[in-house]
């Protein structure tokens, strides 16, 4: 990056979202200005930077960009430096197209639903969190640690800050993946790796803090 480009990113510390572009952002190795953003209070400039009033948001000198996994494919291409964090051959890029958007549209608002889940609707939505995570994690590469191998990519930023957020789903519900699942030894490989990969180890939210702001999402009878 020249001395001249500036790129801030707007964040909240504990946004599942924002952790993907942070994630992104430190694994591609772009000097950038972190901005924590006070979404209680969400100011005149942030409204204009995003009209959504969303974070993660992106300003890349007078570009503005939002939206976590456009984000993510925007600095991937900006800079197009190694590591990439698409996959090169159209095929694979497709996989891990594929599979992000199953993360977002099949197991996120799963976490969510758990959360807010009455008692009795508890075990129909947990059975359905389990399985689609099977998906996930039976259509990862059997080989090397990550979805696709050996290759950190696009498919394991957008799902790992839930699944790193799976302590809070326990503390509320007592959810556990069950451990004698066929897919749990390959889950936990790709977990841990994820976990201590240089560019993700340091977006990790304090779980003690992170718990609580759980709490206006739970639903208890
Ligand atoms: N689809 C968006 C979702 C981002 C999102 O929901 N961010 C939350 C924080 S985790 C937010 O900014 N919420 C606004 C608010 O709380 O008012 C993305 O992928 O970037």
């Amino acid at each position: 990056m020249s001395e001249s480009t500036k790129l801030r990113f707007l964040s909240a510390w504990y946004c599942p979202f924002a952790q993907r572009l942070w994630i992104a952002l430190l694994e591609k190795g772009i000097p950038f200005k972190y901005e924590e953003t006070d979404l209680s209070n969400k100011t005149e400039e942030f409204l204009k930077l995003n009209p959504r009033g969303l974070v993660p948001v992106l300003v890349h000198d007078d570009k503005i960009i939002y939206e976590s996994a456009v984000c993510v494919e925007y600095i991937d291409e900006t800079w197009p430096q190694n590591p990439k964090i698409m996959m090169e051959q159209p095929y694979d890029k497709a996989q891990v197209r594929i599979w992000g958007d199953y993360a977002t549209s099949k197991i996120i608002p799963l976490f969510y639903s758990i959360l807010r889940s009455d008692p009795e609707n508890l075990g129909e939505t947990q059975k359905s969190f389990v399985e689609n995570i099977g998906s996930f994690v039976k259509a990862m590469s059997p080989t090397g640690n990550f979805f696709m191998g050996d290759s950190f990519s696009f498919a394991d930023i957008m799902v790992y800050p839930w699944m790193q957020r799976l302590e809070v789903l326990k503390h509320f519900k007592n959810f556990e993946i069950p451990s004698d699942i066929d897919w749990y030894p390959r889950f936990q490989k790709w977990l841990t790796a994820c976990y201590e990969r240089e560019s993700v180890t340091p977006t990790i939210p304090d779980m003690k803090k992170l718990i609580p702001r759980h709490k206006r999402y739970v639903k208890t009878k």
